[in-house]
This record gives structure tokens, C-alpha cells and sequence, in this order.
């Protein structure tokens, strides 16, 4: 399951990944038909015929699902990276607009969950938004899906709602440091990166 999108990741973009679905697809199909009529063949009479058959037109189902999500993203301009796909904004808006921008695309804002992607992040050079906030309870920061931060990437003295000021939305800043993140007023505009995970 996981070969199609690494081998894409590898080698695959826009027109090429596209054309390498739409022949993936086609090829399932025909390895189906040729599997349905063998089992057909070797499986007449046994009553778990239609159970097998069934199994498969749904698993099928699925697969095709699955690799139309994935021409659909990698076609409007998304990115692939070890299980998700983002997408990095050309234009500015503040953190909540950011994130309606990704809600409507059953995204959300990027939540940090290993050292990779914290990399994957720091390499766009840019102050981003990501999808980390305390504006429900100010010093508990927590990610845009409800859990709590558990590995950080704070850059030197941040969080430090800077002079006062309220700083409850997550931002990429320091990129040339690993601990790149920063508190920052949430109405400022930032470019942002979206996140949408693949359950490949
Ligand atoms: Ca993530
Ligand atoms: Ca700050």
C-alpha cells in the first residue's frame, strides 16, 4: 500500500504522478477481472464465492479512492512527505484565516509530530504559521487537533508573549535553527502550510 506513494515521492510530479494513477487504476482493474474470473473458475460452487469476491470489489473500492485523493492533491499543487500532504501558501492571512483556508480542504494548519517534519517545515525559509495555539488557556499550548505539545522546537526565550504583547498563535521563525518556533499576535499575517494525513 505504501509503494505508490514513496515510489511518487521519489520520482512523481503534476502531469507524471497523474498519468502514473491513472495507469495504476487501470491496472487494477485488470488484474481484478483476471482474478474474478479465476476464482470463479476454481471457487464454482463454494458458497464463500461471493463473500471473496465481494472482500475484493471492496478493497478495490478503496484503493481507487485512495489513489484519486492523491492525484486530486498532488494535481492542485500539494505536496507528498512521509504520509501527508501539504500545502504551502503563496499569500499571507492571519493564524484563524489560515487555518479556515485548510479546514475547507479537510486539512488543517501543520501539526509537528517528529523531528522530520519539523525539518520538512524549516526548509520553506519562511515565518510560517503552523497549527499550534494557547488562546484557550494562555501557556498551554496545544495542536490544532486537541493534543498537547509533547516535543518542542521553541526557539531561544519563546514563548515570551514579546512585550506584553498576546502572543497565542504558533509560528515558524528562527529556520535556521531547529528550535525555529515562536508565539506570535495571532491577526498578524503569515504565510501558513496545511497538513492533510493520508491513512495509506
Ligand atoms: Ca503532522
Ligand atoms: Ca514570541
Amino acid at each position: 500500500m505504501n509503494l505508490i506513494p514513496t515510489v511518487c515521492y521519489m520520482f512523481c510530479t503534476g502531469e507524471k504522478l497523474y498519468k502514473l494513477v491513472v495507469l495504476s487504476i487501470g491496472l487494477l482493474c485488470v488484474l481484478q477481472a483476471g482474478l474474478n474470473i479465476t476464482l470463479r473458475t476454481s471457487l464454482y460452487g463454494c458458497e464463500d464465492t461471493e463473500a471473496v469476491l465481494k472482500n475484493m470489489t471492496k478493497e478495490r473500492d478503496e484503493m481507487m479512492k485512495k489513489l484519486t485523493t492523491f492525484a486530486d492533491y498532488s494535481h492542485q499543487g500539494w505536496v507528498y512527505f512521509s504520509g501527508s500532504f501539504y500545502y504551502i501558501s503563496l499569500e499571507k492571512k492571519s493564524w484563524k484565516e489560515s487555518r479556515s483556508y485548510c479546514q475547507q480542504r479537510n486539512a488543517d494548519l501543520v501539526i509537528i509530530n517528529s523531528r522530520e517534519e519539523q525539518e520538512f517545515t524549516r526548509r520553506f525559509r519562511k515565518e510560517i504559521w503552523i497549527g499550534l495555539t494557547d488562546r484557550e488557556e494562555e501557556g498551554i499550548w496545544k495542536w490544532v487537533d486537541g493534543t498537547p505539545l509533547t516535543t518542542r522546537f521553541w526557539g531561544r526565550d519563546e514563548p515570551n508573549s514579546h512585550k506584553g504583547r498576546d502572543e497565542d498563535c504558533g509560528e515558524i521563525k528562527f529556520y535556521d535553527n531547529e528550535k525555529s518556533w515562536n508565539d506570535k499576535p495571532c491577526d498578524i499575517e503569515n504565510v501558513w502550510i496545511c497538513e492533510m494525513t493520508l491513512a495509506l
